[in-house]
């Protein structure tokens, strides 16, 4: 029997970042590609049940868009509304390690963008780990 050749059926593209997203079979694959090298995607090792912590709308970015989510699922939840976020969403969007997402999780999101956009290099849970209070 002949196997098929699976197709991806997102791809997303994220130039900035020079990195690429196709999700085949519900598997996400990240490729990085080297634009100065005629464009070879080289596939990064990824585990798609991994989330990026604090990036809630995998985009690969964490920012002001992610705070935004968390306050709108904290509306919706506080309000008794049904969550919208997928497991992986859930533990991408608390950030601050307790067991709700809530306000604090979009604040400490925001203050490690201000951080990143400042020039910050540290990732998000080194950033949190050592501005604690
Ligand atoms: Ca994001
Ligand atoms: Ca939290």
């Amino acid at each position: 029997m002949a196997v098929k050749k699976k197709k991806a059926s997102h791809i997303a593209v994220i130039p900035r970042y020079r990195v690429i997203f196709t999700v085949c079979d519900n598997v996400l694959t990240w490729y990085s590609v080297d634009l100065a090298d005629g464009g070879e995607m080289v596939p990064v090792p990824h585990d798609p049940d991994k989330s990026l912590l604090g990036d809630v709308n995998e985009d690969g970015k964490i920012d002001a868009k992610d705070a935004s989510d968390i306050l709108v699922e904290y509306s919706k939840m506080s309000t008794g509304g049904v969550s919208s976020f997928s497991d992986k969403q859930k533990a991408a969007a608390n950030v601050n390690g307790d067991d709700k997402i809530d306000a604090k999780d979009a604040s400490a999101i925001l203050s490690y963008y201000s951080y990143t956009s400042t020039g910050g290099k540290e990732d998000i849970e080194s950033f949190l780990k050592s501005n604690k209070e």
